[in-house]
C-alpha cells in the first residue's frame, strides 16, 4: 500500500470531473422561531430578531470565495415562502391576512413553520451519489423527507421540483421522490452522508450515518434521532450503490443528546480524509478500523482519519463552534482547504484544533474563517449551507446553467438581496401581510435572474 508522503498528498486534479457546491441562497423570510427540537442554537435564538439581508450576503460572500478558490459553485434557490398551501392543507382558509391571523392565533409556530427559510441548509436538501458510484452510471439524488420537524417536512415537494429543474436531463441524472414521510423512514439527506474516495473522479465508498434503526437498542434519550437506518438503506438502494461500497454506521446517541442533531456537526470527510470527534460514532474504534480496511482493500490507498479527543475539544465546544461543520474541499492544486465559521476562531479549543491540522502532516494547507452568524444562530454552519455534487464534464454542461455562480450572477444576486430583503425581521413581523408581497416580488425577480420557475402557485 502507498504510504503518505508529500508527493502522495498532492494529487493532480482530473479536470473533467469537479465537485460543485450547491449553496442555499438564504431566503427573504429568514427568522429565528426556535422550531428545531434538539438543535441548541435554534432554541437559544428563538424569537430574537434576524437579519435576512445580512444572512443572504454572508452566504453569498462564502460562495464567491469558493468560486475564486477554483471550485465549482452553484446555488439552490430559496423556496416560495410563506407556504400558505401548507396552512390550507391543515384546514385554514381565507385571504392571506385571514390565514396569517387564524394560524397565529391558533399556534404561532404554525405560522412560523410556513415562513421558515430553512431550505437554506441544502446539506439537507437530499442525498447525492455521483455517477461513478451508481449502477446505471447516472448521478442519483433523493430529496430528503425531513419528516422529523414540521417546518422542514414541508420542504421536499418544492426542493424536489427545483432539483428536477436543475438536473432535468434523464440521460445523466435521476432525481427520485423523497422517501415516504413517516418516522421509520426519517431522512435528512447529505448531512448524514459522506463520500470517501481517492479522487472525486473515482468510484467511492458512501458512508451513511444513522441515528437509530428499527432493531437497534441504541437510541438517544433526550433529543430525536433524525436519520434512520432504513432511510439510509433505502436511499442506497435507489441510488444502485453496490453493497461493498456502502457503509452504515450509527451515530453516538450521547452526541445527539448533546446537540449533534446531524452527523455533519461532528464529522466531515473529503476524498481520502475523514475528520471527526472521538465521540462521533457507536463503537468508533472498530467501525473506523473496518472503514480503513475497506478503503485500503478497494483502493490500495490509506484513508486518512483525523480524530480529535474530548480533551482537545469537548462536544459542547464542537457544537457551539461547529468545527466539524466546516467545509473540507480539494483545491485545484490537489491540496485541501477547511472553511470554518468564525466561531472556530473565537473558541479556544476549536482554534487549537485548526492549528493542529495546519501543523501536522496531512493534505490540509489552508484554513479560512467566514462570518456566517445569521445561519449559525439557527444551527447551520458552512457545511450545512451546501450540497456537494460531483459532476463530469458532460454533466456540468447538462445542468441548468442559470444557477452556476459566475461573477456576473454574484453581482446581480447581491443587488437583488439589497433591493428586496429586510434589514430585520422580529417575530411579530411574520404577521405583516406586506412581508408576503415583498417575498413574492423578490422570488418573481429571482425567477428571471436564474431563468427557472420558483413560485408555487
Ligand atoms: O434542521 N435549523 C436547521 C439547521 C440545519 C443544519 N443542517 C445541517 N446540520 N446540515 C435544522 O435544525 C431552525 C429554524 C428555526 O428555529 O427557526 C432550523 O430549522
Amino acid at each position: 500500500m502507498d504510504k503518505y508522503d508529500s508527493g502522495q498528498t498532492t494529487k493532480l486534479p482530473t479536470m473533467s470531473v469537479r465537485e460543485f457546491n450547491f449553496d442555499g441562497l438564504i431566503g427573504p423570510t429568514h427568522n429565528y422561531a426556535g422550531l428545531s427540537f434538539g438543535n441548541v442554537a435554534s432554541a437559544a435564538h428563538q424569537h430574537q430578531p434576524s437579519s435576512p439581508r445580512t444572512a443572504a450576503l454572508q452566504g453569498l460572500k462564502k460562495m464567491k470565495f469558493m468560486a475564486e478558490l477554483g471550485l465549482g459553485q452553484a446555488i439552490l434557490p430559496p423556496l416560495d415562502r410563506p407556504n400558505f398551501r401548507f396552512l390550507r392543507e391543515i384546514g385554514f382558509s381565507g385571504t392571506d391576512k385571514e390565514l396569517i391571523d387564524k394560524a397565529y392565533s391558533k399556534d404561532p409556530t404554525l405560522l412560523a413553520a410556513c415562513y421558515s427559510a430553512s431550505s437554506m441548509w441544502t446539506a439537507n436538501a437530499g442525498t447525492v451519489s455521483p455517477s461513478m458510484d451508481c449502477g446505471d452510471d447516472r448521478l442519483h439524488i433523493t430529496p430528503a423527507n425531513l419528516s422529523s420537524t414540521l417546518h422542514r417536512s414541508i420542504e421536499h415537494p418544492s426542493t424536489g421540483h427545483n432539483l428536477r429543474s436543475i438536473f432535468s436531463d434523464e440521460k445523466h441524472f435521476a432525481v427520485h421522490p423523497a422517501l415516504p414521510s413517516q418516522p421509520g423512514l426519517s431522512d435528512e439527506g447529505a448531512a448524514n452522508h459522506t463520500r470517501l474516495c481517492v479522487n472525486h473522479a473515482d468510484h467511492g465508498i458512501e458512508l451513511f450515518v444513522y441515528g437509530t434503526g428499527r432493531e437497534s437498542k441504541i437510541a438517544p434519550k433526550k433529543f430525536p434521532a433524525r436519520q434512520t437506518l432504513l432511510a439510509s438503506q433505502s436511499v442506497a438502494r435507489h441510488h444502485q450503490l453496490s453493497n461493498d461500497s456502502s457503509v452504515f454506521i450509527q451515530q453516538n446517541p450521547d452526541a445527539i443528546d448533546a446537540g449533534v442533531f446531524h452527523n455533519d456537526v461532528i464529522a466531515v470527510g473529503n476524498e481520502n480524509v475523514l475528520l471527526c470527534h472521538e465521540l462521533a460514532f457507536v463503537q468508533q474504534d472498530s467501525q473506523l478500523s473496518a472503514l480503513k480496511e475497506l478503503f485500503a482493500r478497494k483502493f490500495d490507498k490509506e484513508l486518512w482519519v483525523i480524530e480529535f479527543s474530548k480533551q482537545e475539544i469537548e462536544i459542547a465546544d464542537a457544537v457551539s463552534s461547529y468545527l466539524f461543520n466546516s467545509q473540507l474541499v480539494t483545491k485545484p492544486d490537489g491540496k485541501m482547504a477547511l472553511i470554518c465559521p468564525t466561531n472556530c476562531r473565537e473558541n479556544k479549543s476549536a482554534y487549537q484544533c485548526t492549528q493542529r491540522l495546519l501543523k501536522e502532516e496531512n493534505p490540509i494547507d489552508q484554513i479560512e474563517f467566514f462570518d456566517l452568524n445569521q445561519s449559525m444562530n439557527n444551527g447551520g454552519g458552512p457545511a450545512c449551507l451546501r450540497l456537494r455534487v460531483v459532476l463530469d464534464e458532460a454533466q456540468q454542461a447538462a445542468i441548468h446553467q442559470g444557477v452556476v455562480l459566475t461573477d456576473d450572477l454574484y453581482e446581480k444576486l447581491v443587488d437583488w438581496v439589497k433591493a428586496n430583503y429586510r434589514e430585520q425581521i422580529a417575530p411579530d413581523d411574520l404577521r405583516d401581510p406586506k412581508l408576503v408581497d415583498e417575498s413574492r416580488r423578490a422570488l418573481e425577480m429571482l425567477e428571471k435572474l436564474l431563468a427557472m420557475p420558483l413560485l408555487d402557485e
